[in-house]
């Protein structure tokens, strides 16, 4: 199984992210039940035919006991999982606290709720600490299953202090870390308390990763700025050894999305959208519900629009589709009731007694349902106040080859450095920007749109999360050659 069609050996690749890409229910003393979550790096990584990848993480689920642990365990190896296993506490501390509550806001530009600051701040010791306890967690369970010659390529926010766990075990280790959200200002970042163990520790790896350049620039300035090393445009020199850093914008499975739109099911969504919104031209907006996302924001400014343009209030729906994440974060909870509120209050205020201008749901779609939506979508609404990439604009730009749909999207995503030739760029914040931008482009002239879809449609076909994927691994194996090079000269 480590080899591929023609014999050739393929190099393990060890994928370690705090959640495994599966969800697991407990079926019975020691019998699980297993389900795939489809996600971006997922698909990804089965895009990378050049490795054989394993995963490495937590399973989400609380497992006390070992008769329980050693079955998960055992139905994980069957999907290439390995399990990292966390007590309650610790996960209350490390990825409710210090990932979800302090790290998360702080790399979105968001500041922390008056009332909760002063909690934070006394919180924080005790959270770092579960923090690098779990990472070192992590680090046993990478080091029991390291192979010599194993890449491992570390993920996200979580994990800022695996690359100096893994590496201080062993020093041979070729290990990279991707950061999936924006690494904001070194002005933010000296404000953390644990600023300079935090680089440190990921300056450890070999190769560091970020969606754009910006981020990665940032990241220099704050090794220069707080630790005082030197940056190039290479990377920072650390202890006599470069540390490589560079940007490496994700993609998506297009080719999935693409097909998808042609299977008979896709198909009969389609029509039945069409149907229901024969007349009216639809809006869509797409997220998680977050904090970052902006859906607060993007609904005022869709009411804002309703409002200057009484022409459009029968002739446009705004369909927003918020999965809820992090329900037992008391922020989130405040979020989904101002959400509602705000969407009640409008469609009370431009609804008829047959419709009404917001449908929102808060769950998610399944796989097919969302393709058919992303396909009759006339204009996509993406107004995130800070995010890493943004995937939903890739994903609707795919499944509009038919339509040439407008996409509006934020300058706040990463996003925007791709698909800002063929978007309409928008300020987040400012409300009256966005409700010009939604009249524009509901407005706009059919070739003008197929400008700009195509434009962004040859950028999602050909930058793939495959290889996206197989451009970092390899660019890690690189480096790790370039720097033997150099010690031995
Ligand atoms: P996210 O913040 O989760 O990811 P995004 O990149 O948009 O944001 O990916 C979300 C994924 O979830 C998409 O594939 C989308 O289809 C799916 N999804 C969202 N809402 C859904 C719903 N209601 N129903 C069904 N599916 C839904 C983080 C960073 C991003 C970065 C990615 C990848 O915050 O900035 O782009 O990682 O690095």
């Amino acid at each position: 199984e480590d080899h591929d069609v023609v014999g050739k050996y393929k190099q393990r690749l060890l994928v370690v992210a705090n959640r495994l890409p599966v969800s697991a229910n407990r079926t019975g003393e020691d019998s699980w039940s297993l389900e795939i979550s489809a996600g971006g790096l997922v698909s990804a990584l089965l895009g990378v035919k050049a490795f054989e990848a394993r995963w490495i993480g937590w399973a989400g689920v609380n497992v006390p006991d070992e008769v329980g642990q050693k079955a998960l365990t055992k139905a994980l190896a069957e999907k290439r999982c390995i399990p990292v296993f966390l007590e309650e506490e610790i996960v209350h501390q490390y990825y409710n606290g210090y990932c979800n509550n302090i790290l998360w806001p702080l790399f979105h530009y968001l500041a922390l709720p008056q009332e909760d600051r002063l909690a934070t701040t006394r919180s924080f010791q005790s959270q770092f600490l579960a923090y690098e306890k779990a990472n070192q967690m992590f680090a046993d369970v990478v080091n029991q299953h390291y192979e010599e010659g194993d890449v491992v390529w570390c993920h996200d926010y979580h994990l800022m202090f695996l690359p100096k766990c893994l590496k201080e075990h062993n020093s041979k280790m070729k290990v990279g870390w991707f950061l999936h959200t924006p690494f904001p200002s070194s002005e933010i970042h000296r404000t953390l308390p644990s600023r300079s163990e935090l680089l440190l520790s990921v300056l450890a790896a070999d190769l560091v990763g970020f969606h754009t350049y910006d981020y990665a620039r940032h990241f220099v300035s704050a090794c220069t700025r707080i630790l005082g090393l030197e940056g190039t445009p290479y990377g920072v020199e650390y202890q006599g050894k470069l540390t490589r850093v560079a940007a490496f914008p994700i993609g998506i499975d297009s080719g999935r999305f693409i097909r998808a739109l042609d299977l008979p099911q896709v198909q009969k969504h389609i029509q039945e959208l069409q149907e229901r919104f024969k007349g009216r031209k639809v809006m869509l907006g797409v997220d998680r519900l977050d904090m970052i996302k902006g859906i607060p924001q993007k609904i005022l400014a869709f009411e804002k629009f309703l409002e200057e343009n009484a022409y459009w209030r029968d002739k446009v729906v705004l369909l927003q589709i918020a999965v809820p994440t992090r329900t037992d974060v008391p922020e989130y909870q405040k979020l989904t009731s101002q959400v509602h509120e705000i969407v009640g209050r409008i469609n009370g205020r431009f609804g008829s007694l047959t419709s009404v201008p917001i449908n929102h749901l808060d769950r998610s779609l399944d796989f097919h349902e969302l393709c058919a939506l992303y396909a009759v979508t006339d204009v996509a609404l993406v107004t995130s106040l800070r995010d890493g990439m943004n995937l939903v604009s890739y994903e609707f730009v795919a499944c509009q080859e038919k339509k040439k749909g407008v996409l509006i999207l934020s300058e706040f995503a990463g996003a925007a450095q791709s698909l800002g030739a063929g978007a309409i760029l928008v300020n987040p914040w400012n409300i009256t920007d966005v409700a010009s931008a939604i009249a524009r482009a509901l407005n706009m002239e059919p070739e003008e749109r197929e400008k700009r879809h195509n434009h962004n449609f040859l950028h999602v076909k050909s930058h793939t999360a495959q290889e996206w994927a197989g451009t970092f691994v390899s660019e890690l194996n690189d480096t790790v050659i370039e720097a033997q090079l150099r010690t031995r000269q």
